[in-house]
């Protein structure tokens, strides 16, 4: 499917899809829209499982190499607590994966799928086993949200896509700041919608956390197209200032991967590429995504050839 006149960016792996609904060791609908991170010297994946009502739960995946032989929980890791936190009455969904050094701990940043629209929850864990809820930390509708792994000037700051729905002015993503992880404010905007025709054009959302590097913050987000025949969800790049991630440095013009793939293309939801995890390791990117709502892919990346790519394709223009 490669094109000859576009620079491939990112190479999707020779045994995609790498986990199917099949390999979930208990009944279940689709998964995909992992999280993902490290531990120890294994990755592990966060998975959104969709059970068979069309609830969605978080599932842990462990592997030594990241592509094969995942070895996932017999049982659902986080299921809904509809008693205790109301706002998950119809599920979790879509987690990203923080390591905060200084705290020892991961935040997991996710969607609760409340009765008023989903909305933003975190929740910690030392080991992916027990896992503490800091409830929901922004009203709906909000999602897509991650944290960056340290603080500025003490403060944390946390990615994520509230949208306004009347009136209609476009899905945005913002950034916000928080003393403890728990109260946030000083939100703005951080990278708008494009408008018309464009492939980002009026819904855009951070895909997973941004990734530290000597240049910036790198951040990859999704651009959802409305067409007659549905939403394309595509994926562009963008970079923010390292010591102030308000600052937009770079935001690409084209997008970097779309949904091309049979099982990008056809699934629950087609036309859908959706990552909520990238795994750097030396100059090698690894890119963990949900296919059509379906299934997890993974394509790898240069993270210098990515830098570059952007630098040649900065369209931001301070919008
Ligand atoms: C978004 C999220 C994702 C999903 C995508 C495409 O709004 O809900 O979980 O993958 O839509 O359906």
């Amino acid at each position: 499917m490669n094109n000859p006149h576009f620079k491939e960016l990112f190479w999707r792996h020779a045994d995609n899809p790498i986990i199917t609904a099949k390999d979930i060791p208990y009944p279940a609908n689709a998964v995909f829209n992992a999280g993902a991170t490290r531990v120890g010297d294994e990755t592990l994946l966060l998975m959104r499982v969709e059970d068979r009502r069309g609830i969605s739960h978080l599932t842990v995946a462990r592997s030594k190499d990241g592509i094969g032989n995942w070895r996932i929980d017999s049982r659902p890791t986080i299921m809904p607590s509809p008693d205790t936190n109301p706002e998950e009455i119809w599920g979790i969904e879509d987690p990203r994966i923080t390591y905060l050094e200084d705290q020892e701990r991961w935040v997991i940043a996710y969607t609760a799928y409340s009765e008023g629209g989903p909305l933003v929850s975190l929740a910690t864990t030392a080991d992916f086993k027990k896992f503490e809820r800091l409830g929901p930390v922004m009203p709906p509708e909000d999602k897509d949200a991650a944290l960056l792994p340290v603080r500025f000037a003490g403060r944390w700051a946390m990615i994520h896509r509230p949208v306004a729905t009347f009136p209609a002015t476009g899905a945005h993503i913002w950034i916000s700041f928080s003393p403890d992880l728990k109260h946030w404010g000083d939100h703005q905007v951080l990278i708008h919608a494009r408008k018309g025709g464009w492939w980002d054009a009026n819904k855009i959302g951070l895909s997973p956390p941004p990734l530290e590097t000597d240049e910036g913050w790198l951040v990859l987000y999704h651009g959802v197209r409305m067409t007659a025949s549905g939403a394309i969800y595509r994926l562009g790049l963008a970079l923010l200032d390292l010591e102030d991630p308000c600052q937009v440095i770079a935001r690409s013009d084209q997008w970097v991967f779309a949904p091309e793939e049979e099982y990008e293309v056809f699934g629950d939801v087609d036309k859908v590429v959706f990552p909520c995890g990238w795994l750097a390791d030396g100059d090698t990117v690894r890119l963990y995504y949900g296919g059509a709502d379906t299934c997890i892919a993974l394509a790898t990346a240069s993270l210098s050839e990515l830098l570059a790519w952007l630098k040649d394709h900065n369209a931001y223009a301070g919008e």
